[in-house]
């Protein structure tokens, strides 16, 4: 009795509102859930969604998928992951497909598609962006995997995937074993950026010019409707908006100010570093967060290190500078993601498509924003581009906006402010665009105190001078 479209194994938040989302789409969805209690609650509570196949026993769940089976798992990262990928694989035959949508390490992701596909089994590693709400309405989707097992997996992906407003599934393969999860993993990174600078920007108008959260919420809703165009900005003005009702207080000053995290930020800086790639936006937000939650040091630290606390001269064109430095410091921080998946691409032998990845994130996900639409064709037009700040639509925006974004910075540090993100994200401008860096001097001390070498602007080779000696060099 093999009926089954597609299978959902796990059947939390996520991965119900997934199988609802199949279901509405006329797929015949088989679902299975380790405490049977939670599978006929589903079928109890959204059965008229459409054709569901429940199952009490994983062999029952595996029986009722058609050929090739396709099981996709939306269980607890981690063990939990491991565990249900081997108690389908023992019920599987080469040929079927399971496809983890949880948020797992590209580098697990690598190690299961490599076990699996010993076995004849096609591991989708897949990247499922947008929350629980996106999960139910269309998620942005990315997938990993074998090109073959795209062939049928593929339409049913995209079917319940988020539409660009082109009308372009939000859903892609983007390569091999781990692709999909590692872009995934970017994705968040940017999440992580994107978050922090909005908040910046809020900090520097709120503490630094003092406008109240009410005015600020506005500020927020017309900036949303320009350049800024984007599912963050947009629920950052409704965040803003929200009245406490215990206190009628605003909302924002009436929550804890440490910011929590689930680790993906953590893992893109990780990578990063691995790679040798600057993502500095992503890096100072994870570490923002971090200084946040750093209770014990805050705590010794509030009421005895001085400095200005937000008092200072502001241009009149304060707030539109702060929108231009948001934008700038946004345009670095989506080119560091890009970097890194071109990095990626290169250590791991993928050809993810940068401009494909630009275009999955347009709607569904968290970093939904309307400037994709430029980054999506600054990559097709030229997929060759070092870094999408060299991209004409983009060097214009930042070459217009440096003057503004040059004087928040200042304007902050002058203030008190922090503002790591705006900072990085200037000094990373300055950076690539500096015709000379202090790297020469580092140069000079390494090769000092460990003979390093160095190479010469005015001629080809390898130096090392005798510092500790007569200071002559030799060409090695
Ligand atoms: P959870 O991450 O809270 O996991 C709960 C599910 O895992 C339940 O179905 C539970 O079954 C099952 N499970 C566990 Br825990 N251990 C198991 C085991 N050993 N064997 C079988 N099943 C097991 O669910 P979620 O929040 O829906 O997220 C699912 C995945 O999607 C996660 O990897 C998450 O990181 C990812 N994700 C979440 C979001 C989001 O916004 N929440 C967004 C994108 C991706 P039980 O009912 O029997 O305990």
């Amino acid at each position: 009795m093999r009926t089954a479209d597609i299978g959902v194994v796990g059947l939390a938040v996520m991965g119900s509102n997934l199988a609802r989302n199949f279901a509405r789409h006329g797929f015949t969805v088989a679902v299975y859930n380790r405490t049977y209690a939670k599978t006929q609650e589903l079928i109890a509570e959204h059965g008229g969604d459409g054709d569901f196949v429940p199952s009490e026993e994983l062999a029952d769940f595996v029986a009722s998928l058609k050929r090739p089976r396709k099981a996709m798992i939306m269980v607890q990262a981690g063990k939990a992951t491991d565990a249900v990928i081997e108690s389908l694989a023992e019920l599987m035959e080469p040929g079927d497909m399971i496809i983890d949508g949880g948020n797992a390490h590209f580098e697990n992701t690598r190690r299961r598609e490599a076990a699996l596909r010993e076995r004849g089994i096609h591991f989708v590693g897949t990247g499922v962006s947008g929350g629980e709400e996106g999960a139910l309405n269309g998620p942005s989707i990315m997938p990993g995997g074998s090109a073959e097992s795209y062939e049928s997996l593929g339409p049913i992906l995209e079917a319940i995937s988020a539409k660009a407003p082109d009308g372009t599934p939000c859903c892609t393969r983007l390569g091999p074993d781990g692709a999909g999860h590692f872009v995934k993993m970017v994705h968040n990174g940017i999440e992580y950026s994107d978050m922090q600078l909005i908040g910046e920007a809020y900090d520097l108008l709120r503490r630094g010019a003092g406008i109240e959260p009410t005015e600020l919420s506005k500020i927020f809703s017309e900036w949303n409707t320009g350049d800024l165009d984007s599912y963050l900005i947009e629920i950052t003005a409704e965040v803003l908006g929200h009245t406490d009702a215990a206190t009628g207080k605003p909302f924002v000053d009436v929550v804890l100010d440490q910011a929590g995290q689930k680790g993906t930020g953590r893992w893109t800086v990780q990578i990063a570093l691995d790679l040798g790639v600057p993502v500095t936006g992503i890096a100072e937000a994870t570490f923002a967060r971090a200084l946040s939650s750093g209770t014990r040091q805050r705590e010794g630290a509030v009421g005895v290190l001085s400095g200005p606390d937000g008092g200072v001269d502001l241009p009149e064109s304060f707030v539109d500078d702060v929108r231009q430095a948001l934008y700038a410091s946004k345009i670095v921080a989506y080119a560091q993601g890009f970097d890194q998946i071109a990095a990626a691409n290169a250590e791991f032998g993928w050809d993810i498509d940068l401009g494909s990845c630009a275009a999955l994130w347009r709607s569904g996900c968290i970093i939904r924003a309307g400037f994709l639409d430029k980054i999506t064709a600054a990559w097709r037009g030229n997929p060759g581009l070092p870094t999408l700040l060299a991209a004409p639509e983009f060097t214009k925006i930042v070459t217009e906006a440096q003057d503004a974004w040059r004087r928040v910075v200042s304007a902050a540090v002058q203030a008190g402010i922090p503002t790591p993100g705006f900072s990085a994200a200037l000094a990373y401008y300055d950076g690539l665009r500096s015709k000379r860096l202090p790297a020469a001097l580092i140069q000079g001390q390494r090769d000092f105190f460990g003979a390093h070498t160095y190479k010469r602007v005015d001629r080809e080779g390898t130096f090392h001078t005798e510092w500790s000696g007569d200071r002559s060099e030799t060409e090695l």
